[in-house]
């Protein structure tokens, strides 16, 4: 036997589901599984073309799409999913669905969303230059809107949603940061930051809004067949990761990441770092501090 045979071998090890991906989803994993991979390895061939100081945002980036390459390659393997009974039992639909009892749910995609949303989110914010503590208080909320979507894609029953409601409140805390916070500070760095912070922040929360509605359809509604849902989340992942990183990428071609307040110290010499900063996330060297240490020290990437 030759070609994708990875559902015969990994079938169903904690029990097969009644509604599981066919060949064609894994077919489908698989490809996207590629796309992730050969973005990583573009992602840090463009880091080696800067001196090592100026590499911040090319490392998140390809970290983001390296992970994403392995979640990937677990669900095209039919790896990293368990059998769930559905709330909403859709037999006779014209989705194909057809499937009483059990639907096959991927919960290695929340644990990918864990590691990489919040690092498109500093990805994001770094470039707008928001204070460290709104970073973290939006990567929290951000953590708990994925830990709220895997949990409620678990729950058999209506109680789901309750972790949806949950997940869309954390969403819109998410949402209010980048709009609000991050916009007004983007726009104090001067015109490149911003229009590079603009660009990948629109593209961000349009598909961002549609992971919701991708959840309330797959996980949450059992409207769409695990198919259709590879193909969803796959394009929203595909847009939301390489499209992002290569966008973000050129804009941080014009970009010095001392505008951004993020110190850097390269031993030869070669790109001089502020001394006595104000710290990795702090200000950019503020006028008429020179020479004076608060006590942090220069970070080196
Ligand atoms: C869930 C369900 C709970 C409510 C909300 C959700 C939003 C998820 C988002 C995921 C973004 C993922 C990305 C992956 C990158 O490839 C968890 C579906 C609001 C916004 C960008």
């Amino acid at each position: 036997m030759s070609g994708n045979q990875a559902l015969e071998v990994n079938r169903g090890y904690d029990g097969a589901a009644d509604l599981a991906i066919t060949t064609h989803g894994s077919d489908w994993y698989f490809a996207v599984c590629a796309v992730m991979a050969v973005s990583s390895i573009a992602f840090m061939a463009m880091a080696m073309g800067q001196p090592r100081t100026h590499r911040l945002f090319h490392y998140i980036t390809a970290g983001i799409t390296f992970v994403a390459s392995i979640a990937y390659f677990s669900m095209g393997s039919n790896l990293g999913a368990t059998a769930t009974q559905v709330e909403f039992v859709r037999i006779g639909s014209s989705q194909g669905l057809n499937a009483a009892g059990t639907r096959e749910i991927f919960y290695v995609r929340y644990i990918d969303w864990f590691v990489t949303t919040p690092l498109l989110l500093l990805d994001l914010l770094l470039t707008a230059g928001v204070p460290a503590p709104t970073i973290a208080v939006t990567i929290l909320a951000d953590e708990i809107m994925v830990i709220t979507g895997l949990v409620g894609a678990l729950i058999p029953s209506s109680y789901k949603w309750g972790y949806w409601t949950f997940g869309m409140f954390a969403f819109f805390f998410v949402f209010y940061q980048l709009v609000v916070v991050g916009r007004t500070h983007a726009r104090a760095l001067g015109a490149a930051p911003s229009k590079t912070f603009m660009r990948c922040g629109v593209l961000t929360l349009g598909i961002w809004a549609l992971y919701p509605i991708a959840w309330g359809l797959c996980e949450g509604g059992n409207v769409i067949h695990p198919d259709g849902e590879a193909i969803f989340y796959g394009i929203l992942d595909i847009i939301a990761k390489p499209v992002f990183g290569f966008l973000l990428l050129m804009g941080h071609k014009n970009i010095d990441p001392r505008d951004l307040g993020i110190n850097t110290h390269d031993p030869s010499g070669t790109v001089v770092a502020e001394k006595k900063t104000n710290g990795f996330f702090g200000k950019k060297h503020a006028a008429g501090t020179d020479g004076v240490t608060n006590g942090t020290t220069t970070t080196t990437v």
